[in-house]
């Protein structure tokens, strides 16, 4: 299989210089853009979306129709796993997620199953092939899932928290319980992106939403630890190809180091990191990709345009080994025509031919 015939984000990742900085944003598709709004009306809810594949790779597809995004992001969700296990997802208008069974005692936990990613989950890999196919060598497709500790998170939660309260009572008063909850969904996780990169996905992330509001030796434990894991199980080479992987740990830029060393290609950044301190840091093992504040998008596009320039200027002249994005994913209340003024801004940004990053940045 050739590369696709835009490879700026594969050759970001792989740190090798590229002709453009590549840029795509996290929740590219989705509620901001009117075509996304009317799709989801006709077909009901978002999960109806997620489980038509045909629907799936259109919506993937609209960002790119609207702006030059040199990366498409398979249409799905983190959640599908815990669905797929039995938890009885469903999205509550404006409220989110909400698990019908959330794991509040040892019987439901010693229950708990790996899904099988090919049956329970087949509508996302048919979504990753339906949209590997439909985009038809333009750009990488990524494929994605959430880490372990964000999943479990939410499984025992029942939906998103303020204070994580019944994670946090598992995990100090039974860390059996929460570690068995982690295996099962780290075999999971890993299960699912291997058949997602079978089914097409050029490039995997991890989102690790939640990490951040652990302590220092409980994210290493509780995280980390399984995110290393599936980070080593992973298929490293489809068709002469190889397959890079992207960590997104939001609130991590304490543990940029270790997070590195899990042997991912590259780091995702949230806003409050220092692009330019992260690359002195870490630079020389992974690529990294970030991380404007969402909130900028608010603003009228002259802001925009310097807003994104400072986050370029930051990383440093070499622009070698960075993927523009977000710091986390786009507000739904984003008009549509700022963020052309963002991805604008970063292909005309005019690139420093400099040293090559591996070779002595
Ligand atoms: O139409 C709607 O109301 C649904 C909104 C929506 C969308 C468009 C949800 C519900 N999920 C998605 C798609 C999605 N989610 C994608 C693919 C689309 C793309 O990126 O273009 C991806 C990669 C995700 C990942 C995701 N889902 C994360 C990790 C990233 C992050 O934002 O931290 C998380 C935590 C979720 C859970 C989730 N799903 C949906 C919502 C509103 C949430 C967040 C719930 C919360 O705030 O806790």
């Amino acid at each position: 299989m050739t590369r696709p015939s835009n490879d700026t984000f594969l050759r970001a990742l792989f740190r090798e210089p590229a002709a453009h900085i590549p840029v795509w944003l996290m929740r590219q598709a989705g509620r901001y853009l009117p075509e996304y709004r009317a799709l989801r009306a006709h077909a009901g809810d978002f999960m109806a979306l997620c489980k038509n594949p045909a629907l799936a790779s259109e919506i993937a597809l609209q960002p790119l129709a609207r702006y030059a995004l040199d990366a498409a992001i398979v249409f799905s969700d983190i959640l599908t796993i815990p669905d797929a296990m039995g938890l009885g997802l469903s999205f509550v208008e404006n409220e989110g997620p909400k698990f019908e069974h959330p794991l509040r005692n040892e019987r439901q936990i010693r229950r708990l199953f790996v899904p099988d990613p090919f049956d329970r989950l087949r509508y996302v890999t048919d979504a990753v092939s339906a949209t590997r196919k439909a985009l038809n060598g333009a750009v990488p497709l990524i494929g994605f899932a959430g880490s372990p500790y964000t999943l479990a998170c939410y499984m025992i939660e029942g939906s998103r928290s303020n204070d994580f309260r019944f994670v946090k009572t598992m995990m100090y008063s039974r860390p059996d319980l929460m570690r068995r909850i982690l295996e099962i969904v780290t075999e999971a996780v890993l299960r699912s992106l291997n058949a997602q990169i079978e089914s097409g996905a050029q490039v995997v992330m991890i989102f690790d939403s939640w990490g951040g509001n652990l302590a220092t030796a409980a994210f290493q434990e509780f995280s980390l630890f399984y995110m290393r894991q599936i980070i080593a199980g992973l298929i490293k080479k489809k068709e002469g190809e190889r397959i890079p992987s992207i960590i997104f740990a939001k609130g991590g830029g304490m543990w940029l180091e270790a997070i590195a060393s899990t042997g991912c290609e590259a780091l995702g950044l949230d806003w409050m990191t220092d692009i330019g301190e992260a690359r002195r840091r870490v630079g020389r093992e992974v690529a990294l990709q970030g991380n404007l504040d969402p909130g900028v998008l608010f603003a009228p596009p002259e802001n925009i345009a310097a807003e994104t320039g400072k986050v370029i200027d930051a990383y440093g002249p070499d622009a070698t080994g960075f993927i523009f994005n977000l710091g986390h994913g786009i507000s739904q209340f984003t008009p549509p025509e700022h963020v052309a003024a963002l991805i604008r801004t970063v292909h005309e940004h005019r690139l420093t031919k400099g040293k090559n990053l591996v070779s002595g940045y």
